[in-house]
């Protein structure tokens, strides 16, 4: 349930609808990649303020000391987004939190200079972390408009 109480955070359902997705998203599991799709819009979704400004209109963040910079941005539906990797050490930019079994997207390992694409379909606020530094690198968001 940690996973799901974090997508109730994100967007803002009562929490039995969201176990009841879990529960139905689990069953197409077997048969759906969900790897590389976006989340639909959620039906009570709403823009949160704090977060919106505290985002940075920017569709490039940078890794470095083990952080993405900025931690929080902004962009507009269908939109791309580059990390580049500027860390003597590999990283990922993994969709959700670190609890989580499925990503909507994530990169894989990368390295010192190399770059990851996602564009960005549908509005939203799309939570990321990187798999290898969890405990450091959770929370940094792109808020879809
Ligand atoms: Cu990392």
């Amino acid at each position: 349930m940690v996973e799901a109480a974090h997508l109730a955070v994100q967007v803002g359902l009562p929490m039995h609808r969201v176990y009841a997705m879990s529960l139905a998203c689990a069953c197409l599991l077997g048969c759906v990649d969900l790897g590389t799709r976006e989340r639909p819009v959620p039906q009570a979704w709403t823009p949160d303020a704090a977060v919106e400004a505290a985002a940075v209109a920017t569709r490039s963040v940078t890794i470095r000391s083990i952080r993405f910079y900025p931690e929080a941005i902004r962009i507009g539906a269908g939109e791309t987004v580059t990390w580049t990797n500027m860390d003597p050490v590999v990283h990922t930019v993994t969709e959700g939190w670190p609890a989580q079994a499925q990503h909507l997207f994530d990169s894989q390992r990368f390295s010192t200079g190399e770059v990851f694409e996602h564009t960005f379909t549908n509005p939203g606020l799309y939570y990321y972390y990187c798999r290898p530094h969890a405990a450091q690198m959770f929370g940094a968001r792109v808020y879809v408009e």
